[in-house]
């Protein structure tokens, strides 16, 4: 297998999936619906629905149920980077490569933007309930994705983040909010393809398991990429964290040990993997790429 060339072809053909669930440009709210697809289609890893598709397959899931939750998730998470971006957070000018919503479309586009957005993610991810027999596994995936962006999963974490910012921070309140701000997203990818695909109860909680080490290794990449990177790379502006006055895992332990964590932290999500008999290369050689990525 050539993984990259995968990679690619998999990323192409969730875009043009995706496009096809994207709101339409028309009457008044075409305006609002055109700054939405901006940012959706900015470009990105689409990793998040790519985790979830490979996790459906993997537990034997075939039907198409799992299309409008690819789109639903990869609203959410990209709804989460235009509020990130907004001046009231972090006031980056650029994202994916690209000028952000708010310096394309002014700050309260970019805040309507984004709440429109995260609300299309569950109207999207509700027209599941007409493909699938078995709706209660579609309500049981709701209930994860709902719970997972929320107070007690991203936003909480992204909140305790903001509101922290420039102080003293414990090594607890640091995993809490990787938890949350991070992982929560990623694991809710791996626990909704568990779930519709039908797996067991223990399974989709090992899936979190493994989501929530995945998510923790990413972040810390991604603290790593801000001081080791450039914005050519990257796609946005780095020493962003410093700009914040934000303590990350990087300040905490230093730039050496991150890197080893990191290591530690996917190897551990690739052992959790291999425990299933169900066999996911692609899967395994995917968390390998996200956890050494440059961008
Ligand atoms: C409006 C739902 C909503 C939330 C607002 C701002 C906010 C609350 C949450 C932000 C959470 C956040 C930015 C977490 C960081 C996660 C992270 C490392 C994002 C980068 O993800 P990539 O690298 O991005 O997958 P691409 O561009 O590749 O998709």
């Amino acid at each position: 297998m050539n993984f990259n060339k995968v990679l690619e072809q998999k990323k192409v053909e969730i875009e043009q999936m995706i496009a096809g669930y994207l709101p339409e440009e028309k009457g008044f709210a075409a305006g609002m619906a055109q700054a939405m697809n901006y940012s959706m289609e900015a470009g990105g890893k689409r990793l998040r629905p790519m985790l979830m598709q490979e996790v459906y397959r993997m537990f034997g899931g075939t039907s198409a149920v799992i299309e409008p939750f690819m789109a639903a998730i990869e609203m959410i998470h990209t709804s989460s980077l235009i509020h990130d971006d907004l001046p009231a957070i972090d006031n980056d000018e650029y994202r994916r490569g690209k000028k952000t919503t708010h310096a394309v479309y002014g700050e309260a586009v970019g805040v309507l933007s984004g709440d429109a957005l995260l609300n299309y993610a569950y109207e999207t991810a509700c027209r599941a309930f007409t493909m699938e027999p078995v709706s209660e596994r579609v309500g049981k995936a709701l209930t994860v994705l709902a719970g997972k962006t929320g107070i007690y999963g991203m936003l909480g974490g992204q909140s305790v983040d903001v509101t922290n910012e420039g102080k003293e921070m414990s090594r607890e309140m640091l995993d809490y909010i990787y938890k949350n701000k991070t992982s929560a997203l990623i694991e809710a990818s791996m626990m909704v393809g568990a779930i519709l695909a039908g797996a067991a109860e223990e399974q989709i909680a090992v899936m979190e398991n493994i989501g929530e080490r995945i998510g923790l290794a990413f972040q810390i990449r991604d603290d790593i990429l801000d001081i080791t990177s450039t914005m050519e790379e990257l796609g946005k502006p780095v020493f962003s964290d410093e700009k914040n006055h934000k303590v990350t895992y990087v300040t905490l332990r230093g730039l050496e040990q991150a890197s080893r964590d990191v290591e530690m932290i996917s190897e551990e999500a690739v052992r959790l993997l291999k425990t299933f008999p169900q066999k996911d290369e692609f899967l395994e050689e995917l968390v390998c790429y996200l956890v050494n990525r440059k961008n």
